[in-house]
């Protein structure tokens, strides 16, 4: 699944523990969110329908107004890394399980589930396991000594484990992984065997990717579940991860869902991003909605299948920017945690009928006009200053201003504004306290960037997805 986009981590903004933020959280007004004090509770929405709302979270930025959204919206939790292999036992038999524990600490605390993720899976395999030289019966005891391990440690506080994790090419037959290759087919049934004494409890669930709709994988898939199930192999759920683009929400969803709760496994939905070309746009975000709604339904409508979760609730918390050159904008918030249509999509599907307002960001913007400066340039570097004025007649509650550039440049740093760099797509999003841009008024961002050949200035920038004037934006 792994994209080409260059990664710009460093560049990622996080608005932990900045009051506005934590505020808006907890539900009191902040300026440019217009309808906080009504804003739905996801977690409350799932369960008057008997289904969970989920979440998968960073552990380390469990603080501040992301753990206040976390912990607020959300009724299951799933450690986004800090239970894979290469995080619990880099090293053979010297586990680590600060950042594990911390997550399951943060959901006991808030009355939440845990999804455990993940005890078999080909990726985030420490080296020692996946180039070790094994024989089958070597590696079937270091499987299944770490199920035992991990499982058990934290037996009777995990709802759900995803024992094994993409196990199956997009044709239907297994993925060859160290696993398969040693091991042979029964690997998985081993697997789950391992988990079931190791935490009696759990659900166990086979977890994965592209295998949503009716199509070659699912079926590969349904066919192992059958068998499994034929064997009394003790698999309780089927996770379909659910990585998926604006517009292109299988129409079979529901179908497939149903057949596999008719083999007597649950199915959760365990991993919804639903992704974009950036810039994201009014357009876009209204199709993102809709389809966030259609996975809800989905699942509501097969009563086997016991909830969603996201994979990240905020656009600065997603996977998809580092992965899929120039995607992103996946998630039911936004990177400064306003909720997006896509979040009310999910509320409305729950059953709320309330009014989501003119509209957390990026909302509409009815005019604006933009000034870019290079202030400052050496040999391969250079400063540039941003103004985006607001020329329209109604407030700017949230922004995202988006650009290309035209000759390879790229953002290094950035000061008042959270900045995002795919490919050559630039977007740049507002910080808690420059959220709101009055009509008339305007705010200034600046960062430094690399350059070679050419530092020409970018031939249009987008505010919110629409098309602002270049150079008339400063102050005057
Ligand atoms: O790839 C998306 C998901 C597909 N299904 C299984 C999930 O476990 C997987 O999650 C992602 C995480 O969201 C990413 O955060 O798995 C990726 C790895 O396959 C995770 O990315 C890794 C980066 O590749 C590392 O560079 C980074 O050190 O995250 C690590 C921790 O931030």
């Amino acid at each position: 699944m792994r994209g080409t986009s260059m990664k710009l981590q460093s560049l990622r903004r996080t608005v932990l523990g900045i009051s506005a933020a934590a505020l808006l959280a907890a539900g009191a007004a902040v300026p440019g969110h217009a309808a906080e004090a009504a804003d739905p509770v996801l977690r409350d929405l799932a369960a008057a329908h008997g289904i969970s709302y989920g979440t998968a979270v960073t552990g380390a930025k469990l603080t501040g107004a992301y753990a206040d959204v976390a912990g607020a919206q959300f009724d299951s939790i799933t450690p986004g890394n800090e239970m894979k292999w290469g995080s619990v036992e880099p090293v053979r038999g010297d586990f680590r399980w600060s950042g594990a524990d911390a997550v399951v600490d943060f959901a006991e605390a808030r009355g939440q589930k845990v999804r455990g993720h993940t005890l078999v899976w080909h990726s985030q395999l420490p080296s020692w396991v996946e180039n070790g030289s094994w024989t089958a019966s070597g590696l079937r005891t270091v499987m299944t000594e770490h199920i035992k391990t991990a499982a058990g440690r934290y037996k009777g506080r995990i709802d759900h484990w995803d024992v094994v994790n993409e196990a199956f090419d997009e044709d239907g037959t297994r993925r060859q992984s160290v696993f398969q290759r040693t091991l042979g087919d029964g690997y998985i049934a081993d697997a789950f065997r391992a988990a079931r004494a190791a935490d009696p409890a759990a659900k166990l669930y086979l977890n994965d990717y592209n295998v949503e709709g009716l199509n070659a994988k699912s079926d590969g898939m349904y066919e192992l579940v059958r068998s499994l199930k034929a064997q009394g192999v003790p698999i309780d759920g089927v996770g379909l991860q659910a990585h998926l683009i604006v517009g292109q929400v299988p129409p079979s969803l529901q179908a497939n869902i149903q057949r596999f709760a008719d083999l007597g496994v649950d199915v959760a939905v365990t991993e919804l991003d639903i992704r974009m070309q950036l810039p994201a746009t009014e357009a876009k975000l209204a199709q993102q909605k809709a389809d966030y709604a259609a996975v809800t339904r989905a699942c509501l409508a097969v009563s086997r299948c016991v909830g969603v979760t996201v994979w990240g609730f905020t656009d600065s918390d997603s996977w998809i920017p580092d992965f899929f050159e120039g995607q992103g904008a996946a998630t039911p918030y936004d990177e400064g945690f306003r909720p997006k249509p896509a979040f009310y999509g999910i509320a409305e599907a729950l059953g709320w009928t309330g009014d989501p307002g003119p509209g957390p960001g990026p909302g509409p913007v009815d005019g604006c006009a933009v000034a870019y400066a290079v202030q400052n340039q050496w040999s391969a570097g250079f400063t540039a200053q941003v103004t985006v004025r607001n020329t329209g007649t109604a407030p700017v509650n949230g922004w995202q201003l988006a650009w290309t550039w035209p000759s390879g440049q790229s953002v290094t740093q950035a000061w008042n504004a959270a900045m995002n760099q795919s490919g050559a797509s630039v977007a740049a999003a507002n910080v808690p306290y420059n959220a709101s841009i009055a009509p008339g008024g305007s705010v200034t961002f600046g960062f430094n960037g690399a350059w070679s050949g050419g530092n020409a200035a970018p031939a249009g920038f987008a505010l919110n997805g629409r098309p602002c004037a270049t150079g008339t934006a400063q102050a005057g």
